[in-house]
């Protein structure tokens, strides 16, 4: 049963057993993330029910999200711009370093901030509308919602500087090709194939899930040696959960399904 858990009028908040569905809910701003908005997301991520297992992170009407709202920008004194960005870090790590998985479901724009915000997100679903890029150039300002990092380690600092420089929009194919969404799908159809890849997710054992999320990002970061011995100890806290015994029993006695090629 879906239960609406909404304490805020700019981001709608269901929960439909494991899977909670979280909107931006701004649409005649394009979804565009005022300081309200990126609040908003930290509060829902830190205060949903145990029992969610998944999320996924949409946004209402033809754009995913605009970036940041640029009316807040022009009475922002140097200081308080340092604040800004660490709220939105505050919020997106909450996304990314969460309890569990959190897909993207997008269309339209998602760029700025709203690229940063996608780009601390897990798996990510566009539908063939969507487009990608970072008019911080243009605007006169920098990334400042942990897009520069984030974005960088999704497709090298080389492509951000050129998509900044240049303001060079990349189409959903384009974003497919590079990391930016794991998956294209016709006009109107992210969310149906978020929901899909959501049900798959929920299904996994928890702790493999948080394992995915929380640990490999630091492997990624450490010298080889590092990572080895933090695989190891994590592949070992994983393999000795009861959980995952009685998953592999379950192969090995023909309970559970094989691995198949999905169309
Ligand atoms: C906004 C914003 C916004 C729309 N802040 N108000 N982001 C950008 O530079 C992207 C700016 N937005 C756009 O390029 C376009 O709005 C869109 C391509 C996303 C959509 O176009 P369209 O024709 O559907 O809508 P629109 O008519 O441009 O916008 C509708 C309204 O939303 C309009 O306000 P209205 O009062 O005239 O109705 C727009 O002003 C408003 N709006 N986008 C504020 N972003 C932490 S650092 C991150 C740095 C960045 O994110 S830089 C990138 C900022």
């Amino acid at each position: 049963m879906t239960q609406t858990q909404n304490q805020h009028d700019l981001l709608d908040v269901q929960v439909d057993g494991p899977i909670a569905t979280l909107t931006l809910n701004r649409p005649e701003k394009r979804n565009a993330l005022s300081l309200r908005v990126v609040e908003g997301l930290r509060q829902a991520f830190e205060s949903l029910p145990d029992t969610v297992r998944v999320a996924i992170l949409a946004g209402t009407g033809p754009h995913f999200c605009a970036g940041l709202d640029l009316s807040e920008l022009s009475e922002t004194s140097t200081a308080e711009g340092i604040q800004h960005s660490f709220k939105w870090y505050e919020a997106f790590s909450k996304i990314q370093f969460g309890r569990f998985p959190v897909i993207c479901a997008m269309q339209g724009a998602v760029v700025g901030g709203g690229l940063e915000l996608a780009s601390s997100t897990h798996v990510r679903v566009a539908d063939e509308t969507t487009y990608f890029g970072l008019p911080e150039g243009q605007r006169g300002i920098f990334l400042g919602g942990g897009g520069s990092v984030r974005v960088s380690k999704l497709i090298g600092f080389s492509r951000v500087t050129e998509m900044m420089l240049t303001g060079h929009v990349l189409n959903a194919q384009e974003g497919l090709a590079i990391n930016l969404t794991h998956y294209v799908t016709p006009a109107g159809q992210a969310m149906q194939k978020a929901r899909e890849l959501a049900e798959r997710i929920a299904s996994n054992a928890p702790l493999s899930n948080y394992a995915i999320t929380n640990v490999l990002p630091h492997i990624a970061e450490q010298p080889m040696a590092n990572g080895l011995m933090t695989e190891a100890l994590i592949a070992a806290i994983t393999q000795g959960a009861p959980e995952a015994k009685e998953r592999v029993n379950a192969f090995l006695e023909k309970r559970a399904a094989k691995v198949t090629p999905q169309s």
